[in-house]
């Protein structure tokens, strides 16, 4: 007997029929998990131990699960059942009482080469102004869209006529372009080359060359020279580029409506600012010339800054596109000082951290956590600061570790299913890679990687998040290419939004959402479902850290650390002690980011305020 399914809403009636209707569901990272990795599964409704059998039928490992906790975001009781033991490769069953709860158990080396590299080649089926031609992207070519060289100045930009502007990723389902969400998306794509650039000088996954840069640089610099076309002479940076409304469920080139340079403010002139000064060190040794360009433009976007520090953007009357609006802008000037600071070593952009910041899990409005990895990884550049960034990350990354031990053995809570749900567990796993990288403490990495499990099928929905891979994963994406083309499977290599209990799509109109949330639980809340845009879309900064994850964890377990690495990280020489910290605020009772649409606002204690401190409804 096969069982994939969720089980939790059979009717009573029928599970009394027979005793076997009683079997257990077994939940598991369905791409597979590595030879050498420690492994874990959640188990729902087990009794007794466990069998992994081999596809020869010979029972390999027999284990006893541990007792059941409940993880309030499914409601459910979980078992998890650790296999580490398990080191040969294969395909196996994990049975229990003699029922087979599922076969398609997966050990393998390199187990997240493919999708890593899947989440990576996405970025080149999000490319704007080009065909994607048969060779790289085989079913799903498509001709070009958004070739128009230029783009009307939008009067919320405060200039007129036109601007030249082409190439970038689109940023999600839909076809705009926005430099915010590019912010923390080309940010964390950056670091990962950063951090492992002997692996992914070579690392290569069928894109068009772009000189001799490496597939990865090549694909971010695509995005990064549309970026650059978004500076205005004075060094502000405009806010996005997209027509007046979301189109239809069309292709790119069929959406012919006029493109538009909308707003110029702050966030995005602070975030192209860090994005740019990054970029200036990771370009440096392949282009001098266009790194440089970079770094000048980082810092005139910055000394605009400087001077427009509190510039918010609102969407105009005539604009219904992605709105990425921030009231917060504190955090988007220290990330570009960090990395200006980092680039050029020059005082007067160092900034200092603030050692009592609670929220440090980056997120697209939220980037002083990547000040915090900026300071973290750059000891001698930042001396003290680089301790306390450190010590901030392990005051949480600690609490994520023990969350993580029950459950699901993930760290989220219910307060962290928002929108782009998989988003918050992905970027909470880069976190926990980062406090590996300053310990050396295999603890965060073995915690890192169950996010990757969650993410790949070990999540009470039973699914791969990522279209393309997995026993079950997303097929109806809400992905205005995948709906328009004439190809059954989505584009892959997308991870979407995933659960949340919002309900934001749901309503009577001809396309929006029937009811799929009522009697589901916030890690339930969710639909397979061209409609539903709150738990069903793709986005460039949903990817990027699950590109992060997958492309760190096969360098780490190649054999390369980040130069700035404690000792013991991916050598396996002897794990350092994490370092002792002061008592901080719990997971409970710090403030949480919360997102509502496009909205953002701070929950602490049950209690919401905008992100100017006020409190709201
Ligand atoms: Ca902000
Ligand atoms: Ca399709």
């Amino acid at each position: 007997m096969k069982k994939f399914g969720l089980k939790q809403y059979i009717p009573l009636a029928i599970s009394l029929l027979t005793a076997s209707s009683f079997a257990a569901t077994a939940y598991i990272n369905q791409i597979g998990y590595r030879t050498t990795d420690p492994k874990e599964f959640a188990l729902v409704d087990g009794t007794g131990d466990i069998a992994i059998v081999d596809a020869a039928g010979q029972t390999v490992l027999t284990a006893t699960p541990k007792a059941a906790t409940k993880w309030n975001p499914s409601g459910q009781n979980v078992q998890l059942v650790d296999f580490s033991e398990l080191k040969t490769p294969g395909t196996y069953s994990i049975t229990q009482g003699g029922q087979v709860l599922r076969n398609d158990l997966k050990i393998a080396d390199k187990v997240f080469e493919d999708v890593a590299k899947a989440s990576l080649k996405w970025y080149y089926y999000q490319r704007a102004s080009m065909a994607l031609e048969e060779t790289y992207a085989g079913q799903w070519k498509r001709d070009a869209g958004h070739t128009n060289p230029t783009a009307k100045m939008h009067s919320s930009t405060g200039a007129s006529g036109t601007l030249n502007t082409s190439k970038g990723w689109y940023d999600a389902g839909d076809y705009g372009r926005y430099i915010v969400n590019s912010g923390i998306t080309t940010y964390t794509l950056l670091s990962l080359y950063e951090h492992f650039p002997e692996y992914f000088n070579t690392l290569k996954w069928n894109i068009p060359a772009e000189g001799t840069l490496p597939d990865l640089l090549a694909e971010i610099k695509y995005n990064l020279d549309w970026m650059l076309t978004m500076q205005a002479e004075d060094g502000g940076v405009y806010h996005k580029l997209s027509t007046l409304q979301f189109p239809g469920d069309v292709m790119p080139a069929k959406d012919t409506e006029p493109l538009y340079v909308i707003g110029k403010g702050s966030a995005a002139t602070f975030d192209f600012a860090g994005v740019m000064a990054a970029a200036y060190r990771v370009y440096k040794p392949f282009d001098a010339a266009y790194a440089t360009q970079c770094l000048e433009a980082a810092k005139k976007a910055y000394a605009w800054g400087l001077q427009n520090p509190k510039v918010t953007f609102f969407n105009p009357a005539d604009v219904a596109t992605g709105s990425y609006s921030d009231g917060n802008l504190e955090d988007e000037q220290i990330f570009a000082a960090m990395e200006l600071f980092i680039s050029t070593g020059d005082a007067s952009y160092k900034p200092t951290l603030n050692p009592n910041e609670a929220r440090i899990i980056p997120a697209w409005p939220e980037m002083y956590g990547l000040a915090v990895y900026g300071a973290a990884t750059h000891a001698n550049e930042l001396g003290a600061d680089a301790e306390t960034a450190k010590t901030m990350i392990l005051d949480i990354a600690k609490e994520f570790a023990a969350v993580a031990t029950k459950g699901f053995g993930v760290v989220m809570s219910n307060d962290d299913f928002v929108w782009g749900s998989n988003a918050v567990a992905g970027n909470q796993g880069v976190f926990l890679l980062y406090a590996y990288y300053v310990t050396g403490d295999q603890k965060y990495y073995e915690v890192a990687k169950k996010v990757v499990d969650y993410l790949l099928g070990k999540n009470p929905l039973d699914m791969s998040f990522l279209t393309g891979f997995g026993t079950k994963s997303a097929k109806l994406p809400h992905h205005r290419p995948s709906t328009a083309d004439k190809v059954t499977d989505p584009v892959p290599g997308m991870i979407v939004g995933g659960p949340q209990p919002g309900g934001e799509d749901i309503g009577s109109k001809s396309w929006e959402c029937k009811d799929y949330v009522s009697g589901k639980m916030p890690a339930t809340a969710y639909i397979d479902d061209r409609c539903s845009y709150a738990t069903n879309e793709v986005a460039i900064n949903w990817n990027a850290p699950f590109a992060y994850l997958t492309g760190a964890m096969e360098a780490l377990n190649a054999g390369f650390a980040p130069s700035f690495a404690a000792e013991g990280v991916a050598k396996g020489s002897t794990a350092l002690k994490p370092f002792v910290s002061r008592v901080r605020p719990s997971a409970n009772t710090a403030p949480v980011l919360r997102f509502d649409d496009q909205k953002v606002f701070i929950e602490k204690n049950g209690v919401r305020y905008n992100l100017k401190g006020k409190q709201i409804k």
